[in-house]
């Protein structure tokens, strides 16, 4: 959906979205005029809502809308596996550098930059950062969120994964860690930049074989060839991370909840380009937009990692609920007893965040929420079938932790027992079933 009607970044936006999500609907969003962080017209366009739903995600990756459970995470974990070298293109064939800011000519007030939820501190930008492994040359692409310090300066919050390694190699040589915030690209871009890949991988080769195709890349304005930035994309930040902190903070999260203020490194921006009529893009944190985005890479992650111990695996989901962060629901085709724990602890240690995993047998579809719920009930003892793992690295974020990023674990094997009779399930003869038709006996009112 789009709209010309003048809007304003601070919280107008996600009003809109919040509106939309109360209705269950979740469309892309376009807005013509928005206002810049002065209050005037801004030339940038804001597009929100590209992950919102996960029928948006299937379409990114080829497949059709109607492939959004299981498919999708199946087509991402087949394209993570194929990854495919980046290409350098020339400064005059990136749409990238139609514009160009350096140094004293950077103003972030000029970006429409939304402000989220009622006590964020500050406007912030929520996309992509890059930089390069400061010993290997290699990629790491996350997601982290910037708030704006000033008209060059950032502030943006690390968990300490792949980019706050970088920086403390970066920081250990005494240098700045050069990095880019890349606002506005292909979905695959955002979607490939959540791969659970090791810290080794080179995350530009992971994106071009999300994408299917080779990332298309060009110097960066300031670093040049040793910040190399996707030249297709609609604005690109530079700047570095400094070896100074400040307040960072609060922030509505994923969680649902305000994460607090916290003790974080201050970036300084060194130059902005962008296309002529740019889209700013905005993920919207707290809200599906985020947890999808997630979601999906980490499905696709676990599903893989899962098949090694238990290839009868069927699917994983990361619900909603769970922020598609802190449950997974895991279907097997089981096969001995003890499988279903087998395919908890094989997930567990994946990601940080992970929770709570339910694992269901195959009879049950992942993705439906409530039969999830019918196998917890009907399935499990809780002295027989829950494992609980007490204090094990856990997310930065979760708001029920007593002890900074270290949480407990639990798995819920809902599956029932293959060396003993359980009871059947309840059916219909599929005879019937088949020649008894609804239509044949009520007015369906043309549904
Ligand atoms: C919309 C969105 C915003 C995120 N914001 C942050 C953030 O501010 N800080 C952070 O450390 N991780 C953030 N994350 C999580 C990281 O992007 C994610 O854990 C990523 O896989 C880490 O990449 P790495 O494995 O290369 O370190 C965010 C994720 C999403 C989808
Ligand atoms: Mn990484």
């Amino acid at each position: 959906m789009e709209t010309d009607r003048r809007i304003d970044p601070k919280f107008e936006i996600t009003a809109l979205q919040r509106h939309l999500e109360k209705e269950n609907k979740s469309p892309l969003l376009i807005f013509n005029k928005v206002n810049n962080l002065r209050g005037e017209l801004s030339p940038f366009k804001v597009l929100t809502n590209l992950f919102a739903s996960r029928d948006k995600c299937a379409v990114a990756l080829d497949l059709d809308a109607e492939q959004w459970r299981m498919e999708t995470s199946f087509e991402f974990a087949k394209r993570t596996g194929k990854q495919i070298d980046p290409v350098i293109v020339d400064k005059k064939e990136a749409p990238v550098k139609e514009v160009i800011k350096v140094g004293d000519e950077v103003d972030l007030y000029d970006l429409p930059v939304l402000t989220h939820h009622e006590m964020d501190g500050y406007p912030y930008l929520v996309d992509a950062v890059i930089a390069a492994d400061p010993e290997t040359g290699e990629y790491n692409s996350s997601h982290h969120r910037m708030l704006i310090r000033g008209k060059d300066e950032l502030g943006l919050w690390m968990s300490p994964r792949h980019l706050w390694n970088y920086y403390m190699k970066a920081k250990e040589k005494g240098e700045n860690l050069p990095i880019a915030h890349i606002i506005g690209h292909h979905p695959s871009f955002y979607l490939g930049s959540e791969a659970l890949v090791s810290e080794d991988t080179d995350e530009y080769r992971v994106i071009g074989g999300i994408l299917g195709e080779p990332l298309r890349l060009v110097p960066s304005e300031v670093y040049g060839e040793k910040l190399m930035v996707p030249a297709d994309a609609e604005i690109v930040i530079e700047g570095e991370i400094l070896d100074y902190r400040d307040a960072e903070g609060p922030f509505g999260e994923f969680t649902g909840y305000y994460g607090p203020q916290r003790w974080s490194p201050v970036v300084k921006v060194t130059a902005i380009t962008y296309r002529k009529n740019p889209y700013y893009m905005n993920i919207l944190v707290g809200h599906p937009d985020t947890s999808i985005l997630g979601g999906i890479p980490k499905e696709a992650g676990i599903y893989e990692e899962v098949k090694k111990s238990v290839p009868g695996v069927q699917g994983v989901h990361f619900p909603i609920s769970g922020c598609c962060r802190f449950h997974a629901y895991i279907s097997i085709d089981k096969k001995v007893d003890g499988e279903g724990k087998v395919a908890g602890v094989a997930a567990l240690p994946y990601h940080d965040e992970l929770k709570h995993v339910i694992v269901v047998d195959k009879d049950i579809d992942p993705f439906d929420e409530k039969m999830v719920l019918w196998a917890l009930a009907t399935r499990v003892q809780a002295t027989e079938d829950v494992e609980i793992l007490e204090k094990l690295r856990g997310g930065t974020l979760d708001p029920s932790a007593t002890i900074h990023a270290v949480g407990d674990k639990m798995i819920i094997d809902a599956t029932r027992p293959v060396s003993r009779p359980f009871a059947q399930r309840i059916n219909v003869p599929q005879e019937v079933m088949n020649r008894i038709k609804l239509e044949d006996y009520f007015d369906l009112g043309g549904k």
